[in-house]
């Protein structure tokens, strides 16, 4: 990736602050140069998924190795997730971001999000209609049909290598157009930053300062410790050239709040700056937009200590393990948009019977707080590419070994 697209990410990143700190509710006005950057990248995402998928189940060996990745990917994913919500109520205890607060509630009841239960979520993920899937851009259901459909074009073999190459080539094309609309990401982050900036003054972020204070380390503590730790460890990857490669992905997940909409750009970030093959990109990336958040289960974890602290109720440590265990699930049951992770809020404050007036607290600032999580979230992603990566590498070289 070339240095100066680095700069050019940082000074839309700054341009942004100073012309909405400058032109304030104004930059309504740059909203369109923000709304054509995340509609093309939200165009491609269909496509590129299943093309990718069943690319990456094609080429990926035999089924078996299939099983072991998903075996490996989720286990990375599960327990990085809890760790991540472990750091979210250490933060929340040691910040302390609700005591002494001096916040008036708006009367708005809020109701617990509608979820569907364990059961119920895996069950969701097979498509009745694929087509009606792709559609509605159902993701988790898109990687279901992808991958049945790879296995399907193995399994028949010859027959459908038609089919096959069809494949491999829109994947390609999807990759081309991936990497044009990788070259206007500073524009994009420039049109989808500055109108915020310039709608948060600091009247509305003063008051829960300490939140989004306590949010931020926590995510720096997450990234800095798990992640690199991760990578240098499991992933015999140097961390400062895992974060460098996945900088441009991380300031357009800062920028759209969206797991899902950065995809592409992350899928671009994982193969062509931290060498991940399109085979272990293609398959881990769309699954860990989708049920891999650590930023949003750091988030459920301290604004459930905030509003715990807000309304002045002492959480019991069964309470805290629950909220620990819950807020895992919440993580993974949040969708890769904006806003999931308060939507999987009310069903965490739920569960341990906290006042669900306590999302009225943090929905005034929640955008701010979503640009932290997501970030956090699509880094988590890359880092398991990296790991797995490696960890079928070192497999091949010893069954290479062996043989
Ligand atoms: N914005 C979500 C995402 O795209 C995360 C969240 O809302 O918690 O990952």
């Amino acid at each position: 990736m070339k240095k100066g697209f680095i700069w050019q990410i940082v000074g839309a990143f700054v341009l942004a602050i100073i012309v909405g700190l400058i032109f304030g509710d104004k930059t309504t006005y740059i909203q369109p140069l923000g709304d054509f950057f995340l509609r093309l990248i939200k165009f491609i995402i269909v496509p590129l998924i299943l093309s990718t998928i069943i690319v990456g189940v094609t080429n990926a060996g035999d089924i078996k190795r299939l099983g072991r990745l998903g075996g490996k990917t989720i286990s990375y994913y599960l327990i990085t997730s809890f760790i991540a919500i472990s750091i979210g109520l250490i933060a929340g205890f040691t910040f302390s971001p609700g005591s002494g607060m001096d916040l008036q509630v708006s009367e708005t009841a809020v109701e617990p999000s509608e979820t569907d239960g364990v059961v119920q979520t895996i069950l969701n993920i097979i498509p009745l209609n694929p087509i009606e899937a792709l559609a509605s851009a159902n993701v988790l259901q898109i990687i279901f049909f992808a991958l049945f459909t790879g296995i399907g074009i193995k399994l028949v073999g010859e027959k459908a290598a038609t089919v096959q190459q069809f494949f491999d080539g829109f994947a390609e094309v999807m990759y081309k157009i991936t990497g044009v609309i990788m070259k206007l990401v500073p524009i994009g982050i420039f049109g989808l930053l500055a109108p915020v900036v310039g709608e948060y003054g600091l009247t509305v972020l003063l008051p829960l300062i300490k939140l989004i204070l306590a949010l931020i380390v926590a995510c720096i503590v997450h990234v800095a410790v798990v992640y690199s730790v991760a990578v240098k460890s499991l992933g015999k990857m140097n961390p400062l050239l895992f974060f460098k490669g996945i900088f441009p992905a991380a300031a357009v997940a800062f920028s759209t709040c969206s797991s899902s909409g950065t995809l592409p750009i992350t899928m671009k970030n994982t193969e062509d700056n931290l060498g991940v093959s399109k085979e272990t990109s293609s398959f881990i990336l769309p699954l860990g937009a989708t049920i891999n958040m650590d930023g949003t289960a750091i988030y459920q974890g301290i604004t459930v200590v905030f509003v715990a602290q807000y309304f002045g109720i002492n959480l019991s440590f069964t309470q805290i393990l629950t909220v620990a265990l819950i807020g895992t699930l919440a993580s993974i049951g949040a969708a890769g948009v904006p806003g999931a992770g308060l939507i999987m809020l009310t069903m965490t404050l739920a569960v341990v019977n906290l006042p669900l007036e306590g999302i009225a607290l943090v929905a005034g600032v929640d955008r701010i707080l979503d640009m932290f999580r997501t970030s956090v979230n699509i880094i988590g992603d890359a880092s398991a590419s990296v790991v797995i990566e490696e960890s079928e590498r070192k497999r091949v070289v010893g069954e290479a070994a062996s043989a």
